[in-house]
């Protein structure tokens, strides 16, 4: 089977549009696999969220490398790990493609704030300097043992209001210092600006996008655009804490769970994710 990492350039670089969706954890990827999606992102925010913090930066590269790993290991779909700002300098980012590339990691992602980023739908944005995330990309780069590496580069210039000419300035310069993919975020509700972004870039790069506040954008209109991977960040743990409250709010209420009994996974579907046949495999 081809590695992961040059499964994920090759969904970058294919005619046809990519869809990769945020996964909390290990069990969260085997049903993004079941759905059949493409691959799989590591998301700062949900890692976060899954230990009760908020998106700020407080999670360490060691723990989010562990997250992401398990995450990883659980299909053979290609991961591209939510890095933020690189953990701190051109040493940090190094360090950070080492890790995870020797964990099996399929591509990182970097974004061009100040160290401790705040979640982008938050206010009080701070950008990085230009040269300065770029000499961390050019690292990164050359610090990779696999050219199949994938190393994005995510420009938040629309998401602090910086403006179209700042936005596609830093992403060339991104590109220039050998960004794989750019990565270019809004939290526009349409995705006007995202598409003035893609017809001024000409595709120099393959586009990644995170349409979670314009999520009307149709997929064919998207990839005719130019857009080669759309990331679903956040949905399967915003679909789980909706769930999760609905039937611990109805169990409270009842009294017990015989009326959730029926709405909610059976164990038997939780011994075949888990995979307890094939594990009872090895001892028979
Ligand atoms: C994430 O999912 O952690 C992201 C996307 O980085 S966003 O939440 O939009 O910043
Ligand atoms: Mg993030």
């Amino acid at each position: 089977m081809m590695p992961k990492a040059a499964r994920l350039r090759e969904l970058l670089e294919r005619k046809e549009i990519a869809r990769i969706v945020g996964s909390r954890d290990a069990l969260t990827a085997l049903l993004v696999e079941e759905a059949g999606f493409d691959g799989l992102w590591a998301s700062s925010f949900e890692l976060s969220a899954s230990r009760a913090l908020p998106d700020l930066g407080l999670l360490t590269m060691a723990e989010l490398l562990v997250a992401s790993s398990h995450v990883n290991e659980a299909t053979a779909l290609p991961l591209l790990a939510d890095c933020d700002t690189g953990f701190g300098g051109k040493i940090n980012v190094v360090r950070t493609v080492q890790q995870f590339e020797a964990a099996g990691i399929a591509g990182v992602c970097f974004e061009d704030k100040v160290f401790p980023k705040r979640n982008s739908f938050l206010a009080g944005q701070n950008l990085e300097d230009p040269q300065d995330f770029a000499g961390r990309i050019e690292a990164g780069a050359r610090a990779r043992r696999s050219e199949d590496f994938t190393i994005v580069a995510r420009t938040e210039a629309l998401i602090a209001g910086r403006g179209m000419d700042e936005a596609l300035h830093r992403a060339h310069l991104y590109a220039d210092a050998g960004a794989d993919a750019i990565l270019i975020h809004s939290k526009k509700p349409t995705p006007a600006e995202i598409l003035e972004f893609l017809r001024a870039w000409r595709a120099r790069t393959p586009v990644v996008v995170v349409p979670t506040t314009y999520p009307h954008w149709d997929l064919a209109e998207a990839q005719e655009a130019g857009v080669s991977m759309v990331i679903y960040a956040n949905h399967a743990l915003r679909a789980s804490v909706t769930a999760m409250r609905d039937v611990l709010g109805e169990i409270h209420l009842q009294g017990g769970t015989g009326g959730v009994e029926d709405g909610i996974a059976p164990m038997k579907e939780l011994f075949g994710l888990t995979g307890v046949a094939k594990w009872e495999g090895w001892s028979a």
